[in-house]
């Protein structure tokens, strides 16, 4: 009899090379942890009950590999993939860590970085072609600035639109079966990042050439550490059929990038997050891009692995359980939450500016009189996840 809550591979979840990799490296403290095998890491996640893996092109082929070396990790990689069944949903390119990259990438002032930031990525996503990924996710780490003179920000979104353009025109001219997330971050490892948020990343999209290549993939931490409401942003990004892909993982306000766990920060937040991925139509992998804190040995990184997953069963039928609650029903029509569903003008401007009780004589002291019924909801949502309904 399968345990409550074990997670299996038709759950789709995934994680990054990096994150339970991580060797627990930061500005003020040397690793804690050895650095992990890819290959080990596959099958710890296969075990787990995961079902992918992503990665950056540098997790799994050490920069400056030969192309022997290269095609000898490659083979050895996919070997453990089909051992193990696990599969590569989204890789992705470091465009962050060597020094080269210290004033952007795509946005570098200097255009030979830019030129060789390209070349690096049209590398990374034959790669990511090859280990049969369906999501390229694009995270901007190092475009942006500390200071207002230093960037010339208009001229660095025509270099970040051309960027993408070039890498949807290679995309397209390869044939290959693959879209772009652009993952939106407010800030650090710079001091201010462009396309900071999901909102930013969806104006920007819709000026590609090829916008329909183009979505985003929101990392919860991300958009919390702009004190924005995460569910709210994945909802929108749903809305306009650009959710390609997630970061999961926990965040405790505007702070730095804590890569908790996911649901070890805001855990309502995280409660609505999974009703909207449940209820929205996502269908793409829940993906975690955690970091397990420092403090824990090789154990507790596969404890904060195997939590991640468990917090998301565990939130997904409690959220299951709200939605079926007949007293959730009929609070939901207390508050009239199913009004939205009706167009407001479906006659017409014409007919509704010749509608009298729309305003010449709308009662507006009765219509503001009327109680919304929020709390009896909410606290039933709360109950729900804190297991007392
Ligand atoms: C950080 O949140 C970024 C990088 O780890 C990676 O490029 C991307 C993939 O999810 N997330
Ligand atoms: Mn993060
Ligand atoms: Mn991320």
């Amino acid at each position: 009899m399968q345990e409550r809550f074990t997670p299996t591979p038709g759950d789709r979840f995934s994680f990054g090379l990096w994150t339970v990799g991580w060797p627990g490296r930061d500005p003020f403290g040397d690793p804690t942890r050895p650095p992990l095998d890819p290959v080990d890491t596959v099958r710890r996640l296969a075990d787990l009950g995961a079902y992918g893996v992503s990665l950056h092109d540098d997790d799994l082929i050490p920069p400056g590999s030969s192309e022997t070396e290269r095609e000898r990790t490659l083979s050895r990689f996919r070997a453990a993939l089909d051992a193990t069944g696990l599969t590569v949903p989204m890789a992705t390119t470091n465009l962050f860590t060597h020094p080269v990259f210290k004033d952007g990438a795509f946005t570098a002032n200097d255009r030979d970085i830019r030129r060789y930031a390209l070349r690096k990525t049209l590398r990374a996503i034959d790669t990511a072609a090859s280990l049969g990924a369906r999501t390229v996710v694009a995270w901007g780490g190092r475009e942006g600035a500390e200071s207002g003179a230093a960037k010339d920000v208009p001229l660095a979104l025509d270099r970040l639109k051309e960027a993408f353009d070039l890498l949807g025109e290679y995309i397209t001219d390869q044939g290959y079966a693959l879209r772009v997330a652009l993952e939106p971050k407010p800030n650090e490892p710079r001091g201010d990042l462009l396309l900071p948020t999901v909102g930013h990343a969806l104006a920007f999209i819709e000026r590609l050439e090829r916008p329909a290549l183009f979505g985003v993939n929101p990392e919860v931490g991300h958009e919390q550490m702009a004190g924005l409401n995460i569910a709210h942003g994945v909802a929108q990004a749903l809305w306009a059929d650009k959710l390609f892909h997630i970061d999961l993982n926990g965040q405790c306000g505007a702070r730095y990038d804590q890569d908790l766990r996911f649901g070890a920060g805001d855990l309502r937040a995280a409660f609505w997050l999974v009703d909207v991925l449940e209820s929205g139509g996502y269908d793409g992998p829940r993906h975690f891009d955690f970091k397990p804190p420092r403090t824990e040995d090789a154990d507790g990184v596969w404890v904060s692995a195997a939590a991640c997953m468990r917090t998301y069963l565990i939130l997904r039928d409690r959220v299951a359980a709200f939605r079926a609650d007949p007293r959730v029903r009929t609070a939901l029509s207390d508050a009239r939450v199913d009004g939205l569903a009706f167009p407001t003008a479906a006659d017409g401007l014409k007919a509704l500016r010749a509608d009298r009780t729309a305003y010449e004589e709308f009662d507006l002291d009765r219509a503001a009189a009327r109680g919304m019924a929020f709390e009896a909801l909410d606290q039933l949502a709360l109950e729900h996840l804190v297991g007392t309904a």
